[in-house]
């Protein structure tokens, strides 16, 4: 037994010391010191030993376990160790590498000549307003002096989804919800950007679905200068103080008289250029006076009080201040095209 004891501590320290992972270890742990062990099986043997021998034996198996015992213990500090290592290797950092570049995002374009927009008419003490894309045929049209067969409306060729319900086709009848709410009885001043719809094919300048950012100011004695002074404030904050503004008559249901804005152009600066189709000016946005019947039908006495409108499409705006060729690339979500604005 004495010699199957040394047996054993050699084949139990060889086995030890050629481990190469805490698993294998401890597999060997068990195998030699386990409870069916071959150590312990040896152990096991010792009763059949003569009382004499049983001390010596004893002390050899307990100096081998302790052997094997201490072997085990060293290698796993050993392999444990390793294991760290490893560890810390396969997870240390080189923060001498470059780090992964974060992609920051930014404002849409839009997002940012709408908001340029607001914050300006906010300014001066407009408030803004929204509502909902889907509206009733009333306040898209007959509330904006468009009765049922008036031919303006197919200027506004529209997505009707049932005879009185239809995706908007301009930001009008927000306003037109607003004078009605006030019922007649006090002035105010509003702005209201938002998306609008007309049945429209998309090429470089016209899309089916686009934004619009349209004011309206009523109050008692609202006159057609107060509509020229904010529309050149709104012309040189937006566009330059070096720009001139010029209005043209032009007509709308809603408004009446009406005009249209042009600027002076920036690139040939008013002498005439392919970008102002050789005008020297570039059409901005319609406005106007507006209408007895708008002001009757949402409860204001048009005797008494008066107002002003203006409408405006951010996209043409974007497009004039960025110079951007084609409108469809504020849809496409190009993050070549749009990233080219973040930082403008
Ligand atoms: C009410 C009364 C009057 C809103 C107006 C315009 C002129 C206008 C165009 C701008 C770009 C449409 O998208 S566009 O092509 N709009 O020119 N809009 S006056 O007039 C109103 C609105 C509401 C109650």
């Amino acid at each position: 037994m004495q010699e199957e004891l040394k047996a054993i501590q050699e084949e139990a320290l060889a086995k030890v010391e050629e481990a190469s992972d805490l698993k294998e270890l401890q597999a060997i742990k068990v195998s030699f010191l386990g409870k069916k062990g071959s150590l312990t099986q040896v152990l096991r043997g010792m009763g059949k030993l003569s009382p004499e021998e049983r001390p010596v034996v004893g002390e050899i198996a307990n100096q081998v376990r302790e052997a094997i015992t201490n072997a085990i213990e060293t290698k796993n500090t050993v392999l444990e160790n390793a294991a760290l290592e490893e560890k810390l290797q396969s997870e240390s950092i080189d923060v001498t590498l470059p780090g992964r570049p974060v992609k920051v995002g930014g404002p849409h374009l839009l997002t940012k000549v709408i908001e340029e927009i607001e914050d300006l008419f906010i300014g001066m003490g407009y408030e803004v307003r929204e509502g909902p894309e889907v509206e009733t045929d009333y306040f898209n049209f007959e509330a904006l002096n468009l009765p049922k067969d008036h031919p303006a409306r197919d200027m506004q060729d529209s997505f009707y989804i049932t005879n009185e319900l239809l995706l908007r086709t301009h930001t009008s009848p927000v306003q037109a919800r607003t004078m009605q709410e006030y019922k007649g009885e006090k002035g105010f001043k509003m702005i209201c950007p938002g998306r609008v719809y007309r049945r429209d094919t998309d090429d470089a300048t016209h899309s089916h679905q686009f934004t619009q950012i349209e004011g309206l100011y009523v109050d008692k004695d609202v006159k057609m200068s107060d509509l020229k002074g904010v529309l050149n404030v709104f012309a040189k904050k937006m566009f330059g103080e070096d720009r001139k503004i010029r209005l043209r008559p032009s007509f709308f249901p809603f408004t009446e008289p009406s005009v249209e804005m042009d600027i002076s152009c920036k690139v040939c600066d008013g002498k005439g250029c392919s970008v102002c189709k050789g005008t020297g000016w570039i059409e901005i946005l319609g406005a106007g006076m507006v209408h007895p019947n708008v002001l009757e039908m949402a409860g204001y006495d048009p005797n008494v009080y008066s107002g002003f409108a203006f409408g405006m499409g951010p996209e043409r705006i974007a497009m004039l201040k960025y110079g951007v060729n084609d409108i469809r690339q504020f849809y496409l979500n190009d993050s070549r095209f749009l990233k080219q604005f973040h930082q403008a």
